[in-house]
């Protein structure tokens, strides 16, 4: 089943929010941001950019009518600031005028008087100042202190790991129009239609029922528009309600990269215990988290980087501490994998290490430790695991020990390029690990022409869930998916939305719309039974378009028994609501079942490393992956070859830079690179995870927008391989992105220690 977009996509038709045909009279918003990370702010000189032409109204924090506020979790981020500045692209000011190019011109004509306090990029920094964002987070299970004593190996080590730009095809933007009665509707490109209409509100002061929201699709999100898009639609909101005229912002490339957040980088300290049979006794991990200047969503994060810190291995006795820094960036925030990746790379990296010294494959050492059925995570969900299954079965068809022997042959007759190979087991939880957050609502009308729109909190990213919403009415009505439209999302439509995060939009939504769908299609049958003479409506079926009495046909289609129905006063639509069963989480103990499944798989990643020059190619990824039961395995499919170059990327090229002074130098696609059809691996391969087992996904279709990114990882450890090859002495620091420089520097770092030893 192709995506349902795919054809206005191809022709250029699919609307963003830059697609929108303008309002007469609508005015273009530019931001002014700070040029400094931390200071007094002192004066903001706006004269000269009044006088600029085109310029309609400048807008400071004085200004604002409602709450000059906009931090989801804590309220420690202001929309403009007022008296400090925090981060090098925090909003001083918006500029409003009659063009673009006019606001644009107008903003650089602003000057700000800042009075420079000390800036902390570092965590570690940050955590030595106690500058931290919440109290820091505890995970326990068994008791580490003792168990350690009982090891026959114990290896203790650091990891870093930088974060990653967000880079949607589409920059963060707004249109904000305003409405009759001083409300107004906003346009954002955004994962949380919600989020935004409760920043609008809060920064207009309108009750959030005068605040209309709506999304009809973005051009990718990635996290970085789950909360990040709200201040971009405040600003337009703000504009419009102090000029009465509606407000459009769409950024610059590199005015996105500079204001807005990325994925946490981390720094952590691992200890890890093992016994002689290389089983994982003790786990102890402390991550240092980079949040940026503000909360944003780094809390939950970093909540996540401790659910997964240990991967998809048991271990019996775990302590992780997280601690969330402070920091003078502009504040870091959700980036598919949701901290669960950084945490992920840690305890690969420990793995890593306790292989080295005990001169094993590190996957001698994975393999041993994977979780079985009933073993405990950390947080105390009890697992149900398919860790195992889905690494014997990726075994059985792509031979390991084999794709191992082809690359050591290699490395014996290749001096100067050699190969290395890595596995990378995954196991990500679904569902927002807060449970409040586990509920959608969907909302379907069946017309008397019998077409069927749908409508829904999810938001369409390119991840394909309109396609999957679809198919669910399509499969509940047994109607052509022609026949059903699923329309924007909408806060007047599906009010009180979770955002589109999480991997679980398909599932939250799709089973509301499952509900919907199953409540009218209860009621046409009931319309039905009569009709076609069945005893009861469990008698009646509606298969492809026709009605069916026992399994026999009968004289209704659909569309008569739609207007029958109409006739007949029954309800033709539902507004459905859908709560994941099972799930919660106490956080006084740090124990609980957050998680209505676990996502699993096992990739072998293969790279070739040219040992002169320090560039490598990825040569092959291949995965066992656990979709449950795919229902749609052309958007899967997708998911899958995309998370996991989005996951090479991050691990291997992509490379966030700040200088001291809190300046992003990475700040355009001539600086930042990600990867390009000719750095994607050249061969991904999977197969499906054969499993009977039930799950709470939609139709058993277990969610996968973020888990493939995490196969990535495994490009890390297989370039550590390769330059392990070139030179058994050299131990690279587990330190990403490892891109060709480092790579370089690495290959020929005994080298130059011992040139310097002689001299
Ligand atoms: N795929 C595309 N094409 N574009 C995106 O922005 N976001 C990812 C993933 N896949 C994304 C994507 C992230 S971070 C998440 S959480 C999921 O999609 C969200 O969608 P889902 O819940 O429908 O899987
Ligand atoms: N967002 C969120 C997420 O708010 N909570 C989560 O648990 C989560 N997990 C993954 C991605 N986004
Ligand atoms: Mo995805 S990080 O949950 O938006």
């Amino acid at each position: 089943m192709k995506n349902v977009d795919s054809k206005s996509h191809v022709r250029g038709e699919s609307v963003y929010l830059d697609d929108i045909p303008l309002i007469e009279g609508t005015l273009f918003a530019c931001v002014y941001d700070s040029q400094v990370a931390h200071g007094v702010l002192k004066i903001v000189e706006i004269s000269e950019a009044e006088k600029s032409e085109g310029v309609v109204k400048i807008i400071t924090a004085k200004d604002l009518i409602g709450e000059n506020q906009i931090g989801g979790i804590f309220p420690d981020e202001p929309l403009f600031a007022d008296t400090e500045v925090h981060f090098q692209g925090m909003p001083i000011a918006l500029v409003l005028a009659e063009t673009e190019e006019q606001a644009r011109s107008a903003a650089k004509k602003i000057r700000a008087e800042i009075e420079p306090l000390e800036i902390v990029t570092d965590p570690r920094v940050a955590f030595a100042k106690n500058n931290l964002i919440v109290p820091p987070k505890h995970f326990k299970l068994g008791d580490t202190e003792n168990a350690f004593k009982n090891c026959e190996y114990v290896f203790e080590g650091r990891a870093d790991v930088n974060g990653q730009e967000h880079l949607y095809i589409e920059t963060q933007g707004a249109y904000s129009i305003p409405t009759e009665q001083g409300g107004m509707r906003v346009y954002s490109s955004t994962q949380g239609p919600t989020a935004v209409q409760r920043c609008v509100s809060r920064v207009t002061g309108l009750p959030m029922h005068a605040v209309e929201v709506d999304v009809t699709r973005l051009g990718g999100g990635f996290g970085g528009k789950e909360d990040q898009a709200n201040a971009w639609a405040a600003v337009c909101a703000v504009g419009t309600q102090l000029t009465k005229r509606p407000v459009k912002y769409a950024l610059h490339r590199m005015e996105d990269m500079r204001m807005t957040g990325k994925r946490n980088p981390y720094s952590a300290d691992y200890k890890i215990g093992l016994d002689k049979d290389l089983k994982i006794v003790a786990y102890q991990v402390v991550f240092y988290q980079n949040a940026g200047a503000s909360a944003d969503l780094s809390p939950p994060v970093l909540e996540r980087t401790l659910f997964h810190c240990t991967n998809s291995y048991f271990v019996p006795n775990v302590t992780a501490t997280g601690y969330s820094c402070r920091t003078n960036l502009p504040p870091n925030t959700a980036f598919r994998g949701f901290g669960g990746p950084q945490g992920m790379f840690v305890i690969e990296s420990a793995i890593a290490h306790a292989a080295e010294k005990l001169n094993v494959p590190a996957s001698q050492i994975q393999q041993k430790n994977l979780i079985n059925d009933g073993d405990e995570f950390p947080y105390g969900q009890i697992a149900e695991s398919e860790a195992v299954t889905s690494w014997t079965q990726a075994d059985e068809k792509f031979d390991f020990a084999k794709l191992q022997k082809e690359a050591d042959e290699f490395n014996r007759q290749n001096k100067f390029v050699k190969k290395g190979v890595a596995l990378m087991p995954v196991c990500f939880g679904i569902s927002f690990t807060k449970t409040p957050m586990n509920q959608a609502r969907s909302l379907v009308h069946v017309y008397t022409d019998g077409s069927v729109a749908v409508s829904t909190g999810a938001v369409e990213m390119g991840q394909g869930v309109n396609t999957k919403i679809a198919q669910v009415a399509s499969t509940v009505f047994s109607l052509p998916i022609e026949r059903v439209k699923v329309h924007t999302t909408n806060t007047l439509r599906i009010a009180n939305t979770s955002p589109t995060a999480a991997s679980a939009a398909a599932d939250l939504n799709g089973r509301a719309t499952q509900i919907a769908c199953e409540t009218i299609l209860q009621r046409l049958k009931e319309v039905a039974a009569p009709l076609v003479e069945a005893e009861t409506p469990d008698d009646v079926s509606i298969e492809n378009g026709f009605v069916f009495r026992k399994g026999e046909p009968t004289d209704f289609d659909w569309l008569k028994l739609v207007n029958e129905a109409h006739m007949n006063r029954v309800n033709l639509s539902e507004h459905a609501h859908y709560a994941t069963q099972g799930i919660h989480f106490d956080w006084s103990i740090a124990k609980g079942h957050p998680f209505a499944y676990h996502t699993y798989g096992t990739a072998i990643v293969g790279v070739s490393v040219d040992c002169l020059r320090g560039i490598y190619t990825v040569d092959f990824v291949k995965a066992c992956h656990d979709f449950g039961s795919s229902m749609n395995t052309s958007v899967d499919y997708g998911q899958i070859e995309g998370g996991i170059v989005q996951g090479i990327g991050w691990m291997t090229m992509e490379e966030v830079v700040y200088d001291k002074s809190g300046k992003l130098r990475s700040n355009a696609l001539s600086t930042y690179k990600i990867p390009d059809i000719y750095s994607v691996p050249k061969t991904i391969e999977f197969i499906p995870l054969e499993t009977t087992r039930e799950n709470l996904a939609i139709f058993n279709s277990k969610a996968v927008g973020e888990p493939p990114l995490m196969y990535g990882i495994g490009a890390y450890f297989a370039i550590r391989n390769a330059v392990k090859a070139f030179n058994t002495e050299i131990s690279p620091a587990f330190d990403t992105p490892f891109t060709p420089e480092k790579v370089l520097m690495n290959l020929y770092s005994e080298t130059v220690k011992k040139m310097k030893a002689k001299t």
